[in-house]
């Protein structure tokens, strides 16, 4: 069968980054790996508190778990690592058949250095602070802070080494450096040393990369000057840190970012996070931070057109799109399939453990088993094809497609195949041509990729897949087969039964049930 497993692969073949042909792989054991990821909660990487996570991953069907590791809590006092936790973390992820997602959570932890350990948030003189324009400082921890960086990568590539010593058989496979960096509030640090830099030329490296002749960072970028003055300092910084550690342990390393509000609409810098890996300055990131692998956004707008926004803007030759956080409520379970049909390395909805913190929800967790279920519901479908769908989106074509939200954007979506098209509907009854009129909330999704000229994988929730010619002049469409079945371990086809008649006459009707289809269709003539 064309769509075959992966091979077996040394213990000491570290996870690492494949791209050709602008699509990437993420190899894990020597094979394309598909993270169907969640984040636990910010306080949550504690033996006291870890009870409260497996069974969440559990309920979910994850086959990666991304945790959180604190400065603070390997290297509670200077030079004194204590690695326990870490250690834990293999432990119980390993004897749940999980892997890990290292967070980093270091100078920059949503910005701020909350994270940091005691005797570095608390020692200005040493470890300084932004600088407001007025002189003022700032809460955030500057870039050009030398000692800052020493000590952030000095711990960093402790903990790398540590995983070098206690995990050979690979159970992290990624790492994030920092978490969401930069500053709210603030479009670039004033210290005297930023201040010098900014009235300074632009580095070469970068303006070669976005293409412009020599000059001030004022003169080459206008508006946008703070913005990417900060974007570079804080991604050369990052860099540096990725770099000590890549260099103990060369894992995929990658930074996330708190976004804009939307990826169409410029905004001033000191309205969102400043300095961090967002959309606005994915070259910056680029050209200023190679030993990051990856530059990740987490999408907290439930919103179609910006959630796909959000995702091509990273989608690129030279990212491998990678979603590590996204909301937990409903509505953001479907763009699964818009991030998986991008050949996405993983994504991940943040915050789903039944640790509690609300003090509104006194007597409940604030994530029920029930509010899993749609997330569950894709893993479900997806982790035993896993590895075959990580190899179809990386050698072939993928397509993947969400329910629009707006009444404006109607219940439909058509999706450009090459030779075919899909036309995708929400909300149609079992039979018949009836409009769609979209399910009670936006919860479909599919998503299709190639396996031959003629022929498809298709799966989905919660819609309908119409397939047609795209030059319907030229020759009638017909289905030759379509198989529902499911992947064994191998990654092998099993077949379960042909759906025919009534299951194909009005459209590949996908419900609730996990369902996958290969789909082979063929021609004849007009006359
Ligand atoms: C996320 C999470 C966690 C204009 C929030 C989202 C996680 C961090 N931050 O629960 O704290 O560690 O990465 C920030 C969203 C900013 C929205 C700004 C809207």
């Amino acid at each position: 069968v064309a769509v075959c497993g992966h091979g077996a692969a040394a213990a000491d073949d570290v996870p690492h980054i494949v791209s050709r042909e602008g699509r990437h792989a993420l190899m894990v054991d020597g094979a394309p790996f598909l993270m169907l990821g969640a984040q636990v909660n910010n306080s949550s990487a504690w033996p006291e508190a870890l009870p409260r996570v497996w069974p969440a991953m559990e309920a979910l069907n994850v086959n990666t778990v991304e945790v959180p590791v604190g400065w603070e809590q390997i290297e509670p006092e200077e030079g004194r690592f204590d690695f326990s936790i870490v250690d834990t973390l293999l432990e119980q992820a390993r004897a749940r058949n999980l892997r890990l997602v290292l967070l980093w959570f270091a100078t920059w932890k949503n910005t701020n250095p909350q994270y940091a350990p005691r005797w570095v948030k608390l020692d200005n003189a040493r470890f300084p602070r932004m600088v407001r324009p007025d002189g003022t400082l700032h809460y955030a921890l500057s870039p050009f802070g030398t000692e800052t960086l020493k000590a952030d990568s000095r711990a960093f590539a402790a903990l790398m080494r540590h995983l070098r010593e206690a995990d050979a058989q690979n159970t992290v496979i990624m790492v994030q450096v920092q978490n969401e960096p930069g500053s709210y509030g603030l479009a670039r640090d004033h210290s005297p040393a930023a201040e010098a830099a900014f009235a300074g030329p632009v580095p070469e490296a970068l303006r070669q990369r976005m293409n412009r002749p020599a000059g001030s960072w004022a003169t080459l970028f206008g508006r946008d000057a703070e913005l990417y003055f900060h974007a570079w300092h804080v991604a050369r910084y990052i860099d540096a840190v990725a770099a000590a550690g890549k260099a103990v342990k060369p894992l995929p390393m990658y930074a996330n970012a708190a976004l804009p509000g939307d990826p169409f609409t410029w905004q001033d810098a000191k309205t969102y996070a400043s300095g961090g890996p967002a959309n606005t300055v994915i070259g910056v990131y680029k050209a200023a931070a190679p030993h990051l692998d990856v530059v990740a956004p987490d999408i907290y707008n439930p919103a179609r057109k910006a959630y796909v926004g959000f995702l091509e803007a990273y989608d690129r030759p030279d990212n491998p799109l990678f979603v590590p956080e996204t909301g937990h409520a409903r509505e953001y379970a479907r763009f699964f399939f818009e991030a998986v049909g991008r050949g996405a390395i993983g994504w991940s909805p943040f915050g789903v453990d039944f640790t509690r913190y609300l003090p509104a929800l006194p007597a409940t967790p604030k994530l029920a088993g029930d509010a899993l279920v749609p997330f569950a519901a894709n893993y479900r479908l997806f982790r035993p094809m896993a590895r075959v769908w990580a190899r179809l989106a990386f050698e072939g074509e993928t397509w993947g497609v969400a329910e629009p939200e707006d009444p404006a954007e109607g219940h439909r979506r058509v999706l450009d195949l090459g030779r075919h098209r899909a036309t995708v509907s929400f909300g149609s009854s079992d039979f018949g041509e009836a409009p769609p009129k979209g399910n009670s909330y936006p919860s479909g999704g599919v998503a299709i990729a190639r396996l031959a000229p003629d022929e498809y994988l298709v799966t989905g929730y919660f819609a309908r897949v119409e397939f047609a010619l795209a030059d319907a002049e030229a020759q009638n469409l017909i289905i030759d087969r379509v198989e529902e079945g499911t992947f064994d371990a191998d990654g092998r086809w099993r077949f379960a039964r042909v759906w025919n008649g009534d299951q194909v006459d009005w459209g590949l009707n996908f419900t609730g049930a996990p369902q996958v289809l290969r789909v082979k269709l063929a021609t004849y003539p007009k006359r």
